[in-house]
């Protein structure tokens, strides 16, 4: 059983534990969130003092909730082309790649990490939505040759400074040639396991794709007891750390009223080419005139701001201006940083807003990034 604002969450067959659900509750976890229908913790001390533990040392965090849906078949690499405007043409093998997954009128479905093992072989390794039934239905609906399924794979995250140095206590030195969003097969129990440089923070570190569940408490021990001297913790992604960084929480963020350029994820849309995707015409309209709102990062004025468990109204002389929807006390930027969604008029760097904050109006300043 599990505890929300002292009120039991009751279990079920729809609400998946994972393979290292018994270590995180050991770990003295106290709040989950739900993400794709799997148990997700959200904190284990505090937000504030696992953020400053993640960017002191290193933290593993049962992130099994990142999904992989599987495309594997001949026809592989054109469904997964169909559901991205990014240019897979030049994506190598063991590469991963972050992609807006858009529906045809070019709306934000998912924004998974795609890694490529081959022509024929794709995962997808998905945000909070049920991104599988889409992709199934394009494959049936196409008649393409690809078989689309849900493995059985659990993602762990290693994340902090220190994940390099606990790495190599586990994997061997190896582990340090592989490369940011590169992949390599390792060997842990001599089961084969999937290590690429990636995760869901800027402090650096790996996502281990551990298949099965007979290895994954093994492994979870292994890390604990060879990162005693680095301090290892178990951790979680962390909502300050992350707005920090400006990654995107789809459902948060963005979601299926949104377009990727909306999104700021401008950047992996190649609307020129030969790019052949779902939404690829709704894109190109929208890109001729440019989206009317898009995705800004914030700093609120006050004291820590109360949670932002809902989208908070941005005004501009009374006027709206958008919502904000993820906010938090950042101790290193000594403010209150945000992701909010602004209407283009008053998107532009250094503009003055109202945020409408649950204790009261506050004055806000649109920021180019957080880290610079
Ligand atoms: N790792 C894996 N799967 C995931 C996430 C992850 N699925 C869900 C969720 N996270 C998807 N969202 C993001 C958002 C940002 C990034 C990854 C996944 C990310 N962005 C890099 C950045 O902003 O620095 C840029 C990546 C690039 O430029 O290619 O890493 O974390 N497996």
């Amino acid at each position: 059983m599990v505890v929300v604002n002292d009120i039991a969450l009751t279990m079920s067959g729809r609400l998946r534990r994972t393979p290292f659900s018994k270590g995180v509750l050991a770990a003295g976890v106290k709040g989950y969130t739900v993400y794709n229908h799997t148990l997700l913790a959200t904190v284990f001390h505090s937000l504030q003092e696992d953020y400053r533990h993640l960017k002191s040392f290193v933290q593993i965090w049962d992130v099994s909730c990142q999904r992989q849906v599987a495309v594997q078949g001949t026809d592989a690499t054109h469904l997964v082309q169909l559901l991205t405007p990014r240019d897979l043409s030049r994506i190598a093998p063991k590469q991963c790649c972050y992609i807006p997954v858009v529906d045809e009128q070019g709306k934000m479905l998912n924004d998974p990490v795609a890694l490529k093992h081959s022509d024929d072989h794709w995962w997808l390794s998905l945000a909070d939505s049920d991104l599988l039934f889409w992709v199934k239905g394009l494959a049936v609906g196409r008649n393409i040759q690809a078989r689309v399924y849900e493995p059985d794979i659990a993602p762990l995250a290693v994340q902090g400074p220190k994940a390099d140095e606990l790495m190599e206590h586990v994997f061997g030195e190896k582990i340090h040639a592989v490369k940011f969003f590169r992949f390599e097969t390792f060997s842990f129990l001599d089961i084969p396991i999937v290590i690429s440089r990636s995760g869901y923070s800027k402090q650096g570190g790996f996502e281990v794709f551990v298949p099965g569940i007979d290895i994954a408490m093994p492994l979870w021990n292994a890390l604990l007891e060879a990162g005693k001297s680095l301090n290892v913790r178990v951790g979680c992604p962390n909502l300050i750390e992350r707005i920090e960084g400006g990654l995107l929480s789809y459902g948060n963020d963005i979601g299926n009223e949104n377009s990727p350029l909306e999104s700021g994820l401008g950047r992996y849309c190649n609307l020129s080419s030969k790019v052949p995707c779902m939404g690829h015409d709704a894109l190109i309209e929208e890109a001729l005139c440019g989206p009317s709102r898009q995705i800004r990062p914030l700093a609120i004025d006050g004291p820590v701001a109360p949670v932002c468990d809902r989208p908070w109204s941005i005004k501009f002389q009374g006027k709206y201006a958008g919502k904000v929807t993820s906010a938090t006390w950042s101790p290193d930027f000594d403010t209150n940083v945000a992701i909010a969604m602004v209407e283009m008029e008053f998107a532009e760097v250094d503009t003055r807003l109202e945020v409408e904050v649950p204790d009261g109006v506050r004055p806000a300043a649109v920021r180019s990034s957080f880290w610079l």
